[in-house]
């Protein structure tokens, strides 16, 4: 019924575009609450409110949703409160930091780099491998040169902090990527925080839509804490951690890698809205397939979430578990929203 509804509502809205032009078209579908907005900039987690900010320079100057996620994911590169991002990430097991990036644009281009270290922006290195080279992904060493003769040079990305972490993780060397409610809330009194601060998952993903209507999206993260040497998620994964068809929509997620891989994540979300579903029940089918796959007892033990944008610059997320949520950015200015959630 709704679908049908959200179907009716566009053939109007279409028919509107037919009868009186594009404009009279973005102005009806403009921004009424519960259907789009553009442009638009969304990220996983509420503390890349920051990141998005900077992307909206870009895009309210009427630039490229490209430029706009680029120079957006940049500033959660670079910040070392983020462990799980760039400069200040969690170290593997061997106390090195990895990191892996994507970005894919509105023509269908995209270029990404894994297990690449010492490099304080991968995701422009991953912009540079889909622009200067013939290949999709660059890995390891080869991604190293491969940025290093872009100009790029070498920065340690770990931090005092993270090595202490890390030392810590040590004593007792286990690798736990199961993250429940409880372990947070616990975790949160042990380490006297206040809830909601620790964010074993904080990866971002950024989506936007832009003032000409077209979509782009990256992705950049150091993965999961603690991982094994060589380890790659699903971040740097066209398809998995980040896919945009600028026919339909754009999605990127976060959480446990492995499990979003195996579902193809953020694809299947954007072929869901293909099929007319919007972007929040799109997000919400990709979950449903962590969670039949793992069942629920041992889906209440994982997070994964989802955003998605719909080439209307409608808005939806979805995760497994509670304590996902996601910032976005419109011409009425920043929000927060925290993620419904399945289990
Ligand atoms: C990964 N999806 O490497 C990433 C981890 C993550 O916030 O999202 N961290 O599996």
């Amino acid at each position: 019924m709704l679908q049908r509804r959200r179907f009716l509502q566009q053939s109007i809205l279409s028919s509107l575009g037919f009868l009186v032009g594009k404009e009279s078209l973005q102005a009806a579908s403009g921004n009424r609450s519960g259907y789009g907005t553009k442009p638009i900039v969304v990220s996983t987690w509420a503390p890349n409110a920051k990141a998005n900010a900077e992307a909206w320079k870009v895009l309210a100057a009427k630039g490229r949703a490209l430029d706009a996620v680029e120079k957006g994911v940049h500033v959660t590169e670079a910040d070392p409160a983020d462990q799980s991002v760039g400069y200040g990430g969690l170290p593997d097991r061997d106390g090195k930091v990895t990191v892996d990036s994507c970005v894919m644009d509105e023509f269908g281009n995209c270029g990404a780099v894994m297990y690449l270290e010492n490099i304080l922006h991968p995701v422009s290195v991953a912009r540079l491998v889909m622009e200067k080279t013939p290949h999709v992904q660059l890995v390891g060493n080869g991604a190293l040169q491969f940025a290093l003769s872009q100009g790029f040079t070498k920065t340690n990305l770990l931090t005092a902090e993270s090595e202490k972490a890390w030392r810590n993780w040590l004593k007792t060397s286990k690798y736990d990527p199961m993250i429940t409610v409880e372990n947070i809330m616990e975790r949160d009194k042990k380490e006297k925080k206040k809830p909601g601060q620790i964010h074993n998952h904080d990866t971002i993903g950024m989506i936007a839509l832009d003032h000409n209507g077209n979509l782009s999206g990256a992705c950049s993260t150091s993965g999961m804490a603690f991982k094994m040497n060589g380890r790659v998620g699903d971040s740097p994964i066209i398809g998995a951690g980040l896919y945009v068809d600028n026919e339909v929509g754009a999605a990127t997620a976060t959480g446990l890698g492995e499990e979003i891989v195996r579902i193809c994540g953020s694809h299947t979300i954007i072929e869901m809205m293909r099929a007319g579903f919007s972007p929040e029940e799109a997000c919400k089918k990709a979950v449903e397939r962590i969670v039949k796959r793992n069942g629920l007892e041992k889906a209440r033990n994982l997070q994964a979430g989802f955003i998605a944008i719909n080439k209307q610059g409608e808005v939806g997320a979805y995760s497994v578990i509670k304590g996902f949520n996601y910032a976005v950015h419109t011409s009425e200015g920043p929000y927060t929203k925290d993620s419904k959630f399945l289990v």
